[in-house]
């Protein structure tokens, strides 16, 4: 594992030297967006200004240069996620698109009244509302896994739900709210055991951690672009052969099509199957550079960075009379949310903002875990690769700040 210079890692990313109220810009919003380096940033450029060209149809140069481009987007994507085929991986718009996509055309036609869905209580929200829309559709019904007080799911819960109603189980890998890592790998053997198929939400999985959807035996897996590097409006949905082939497509329309007539239409195969109408191909290609930046300096040097970096943000942020840190699970990703005493989430925001610091503050599409903790919301500081010690510290030196005005 190379250890990284994050000096170096900086100077990739243009926004990082930009200020804030006359302050430098530091950077803790990651969980819900990460900024972009210049490889991602010249891509789109460069597909713009040399290839812009609409992709599987044309026969002309560009054509044939940008369907290459997002085709070997997918060869990338596929090999980011360790998966073994190309056409088990389907460009969507993110994690939310992609958990749509299997539960409307995977699990709707697949489940009847009485049925189970089986999810955690710290998924967010576009992991939690795609399955009650589902419910209403067909009368299954949506078990939720308890979390303990750490923020761990309680795996004798979860056990305890997993039974023969059960037909479909859909569990986050990293939590946006708490920054659990679930063991993902032992539950994914729990539902396979019974016979259910399991989905991953790895929006927060995969800029941080190592993934390899074979080892994990998952069934589906999905990531969001513009969390790992990349741009907005991109994603990945990762599907087991032998499901893709047995679904019927999501959305119809163009690409998804061997032929059409008014009598009968024809499916393409997977993954094009699933890819109606002009995709998202500029998003494509600056996700496929996003993804080779982060092999250049190899997630696992990447997560050892942000480890580092939690493990010192934890330590100073304990010292901090009237904190407490939501979410203390043992394996933990870059993540630290913590409510201050007596001081409102938003009004702790507000004042980090003055001196240039973005954190989120909020229920972070994760209300029931707000409820779960008895509270409305937290302020979440969330790490990327560029961040950096010094940074925690003025961090901390602003939460002091915080405490003077409101003492
Ligand atoms: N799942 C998890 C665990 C997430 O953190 C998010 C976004 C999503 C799904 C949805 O991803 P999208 O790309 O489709 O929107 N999380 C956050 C967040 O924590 N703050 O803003 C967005």
């Amino acid at each position: 594992m190379k250890q990284l210079d994050i000096d170096l890692v900086r100077k990739d990313f243009p926004i990082l030297g930009r200020r804030v109220h006359e302050k430098p810009l530091i950077y803790l919003d990651n969980a819900a967006t990460s900024q972009k380096p210049t490889a991602v940033i010249d891509a789109l450029r460069d597909y713009y200004t040399q290839s812009n060209a609409n992709i599987h149809r044309g026969v002309h140069l560009l054509s044939e240069e940008a369907t290459a481009a997002y085709e070997n987007v997918r060869e990338i994507s596929r090999d980011f996620l360790g998966a073994s085929e190309s056409r088990e991986i389907v460009f969507v718009r993110g994690t939310t698109e992609a958990i749509n996509l299997v539960a409307q055309a995977y699990a709707r036609p697949r489940l009847q009244a009485g049925d189970e869905i089986l999810i955690s209580h710290m998924e967010h929200h576009s992991n939690i509302v795609p399955w009650q829309i589902l419910c209403q559709q067909t009368g299954a019904l949506l078990r939720v896994a308890p979390i303990t007080d750490e923020g761990e799911l309680d795996i004798a819960g979860f056990e305890q739900l997993l039974g023969p109603k059960t037909k479909f189980v859909s569990l986050v890998h990293v939590s946006n709210a708490l920054g659990t890592i679930n063991p993902v790998k032992s539950l994914v053997a729990k539902a396979k055991a019974q016979g259910v198929p399991v989905l991953l939400d790895g929006a927060q999985a995969a800029p941080h951690i190592a993934i390899d959807v074979q080892d994990i035996d998952c069934d589906f897996y999905t990531l969001s672009g513009h969390k790992v590097y990349g741009p907005t409006g991109i994603g990945v949905l990762y599907g087991r052969e032998s499901l893709l082939e047995e679904m019927e497509p999501y959305q119809g329309g163009g690409e998804m099509i061997l032929s059409v007539s008014f009598e009968k239409t024809t499916y393409n195969k997977i993954p094009h199957k699933f890819e109606a109408g002009t995709p998202n191909i500029a998003g494509t290609v600056g996700l496929g550079a996003a993804l080779q930046y982060v092999n250049l300096m190899g997630i696992d040097s990447i997560a050892a960075h942000e480890h580092e970096l939690l493990t010192y943000a934890t330590e100073q942020v304990q010292q901090v009379p009237g904190i407490k840190i939501i979410g203390t699970a043992r394996e933990k990703a870059g993540v630290l949310s913590f409510v201050l005493d007596g001081v409102h989430p938003h009004d702790v925001g507000t004042i980090l903002d003055q001196e240039g610091i973005a954190v989120r503050t909020g229920h972070h599409c994760a209300q029931p875990v707000m409820d779960r903790f008895g509270i409305p919301a937290t302020t979440r500081a969330s790490f990327a690769v560029y961040n950096t010690r010094a940074e925690i510290d003025r961090l901390m030196a602003a939460l002091d700040r915080v405490r003077d005005i409101f003492s």
